[in-house]
């Protein structure tokens, strides 16, 4: 009986160092990724980020992006979202700038004013492309 209370009691002590020794190797671990995270936190790696369409399809939310819904599956592909953001590109270039007018295009409106603008294009072109 007591060399059952010994065995449970190492039980305890080894289960109290692995769960020590493995919340001191997650802070580590948070600690490498902010500092891994904060080096590259550069607008060149910035723009090699995945846009959030390319992740996840996008529903169609209004009759703007319907257009571009060439399935008419109430979706946006990849492929009709590069449509969309080449015609971003070809009516920033005539006009200066666009409405933001879908949700896909608010992740490239970098200052938030509602409107794309030559400034903002580099992202798209890029996006557009890929
Ligand atoms: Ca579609
Ligand atoms: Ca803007």
């Amino acid at each position: 009986m007591k060399k059952m209370i010994r065995i449970g009691l190492w039980i305890m002590i080894l289960t109290v160092i692995m769960v020590q020794a493995a919340s001191a190797q997650l802070i580590n671990y948070g600690r490498r990724n902010q500092f891994i995270n904060g080096s590259t936190d550069s607008p060149k790696s910035d723009d090699m980020t995945v846009p959030q369409w390319a992740k996840e399809t996008p529903k169609v939310t209004n009759n703007s992006e319907r257009r571009y819904d060439i399935n008419r599956d109430g979706l946006l592909q990849s492929a009709e979202v590069k449509v969309m953001l080449r015609d971003v590109i070809e009516t920033v270039e005539d006009r200066g700038s666009v409405v933001v007018y879908s949700d896909i295009l608010k992740e490239y409106d970098k200052n938030k004013d509602r409107y794309i603008t030559a400034a903002e294009l580099d992202k798209i072109r890029q996006d557009a492309q890929n």
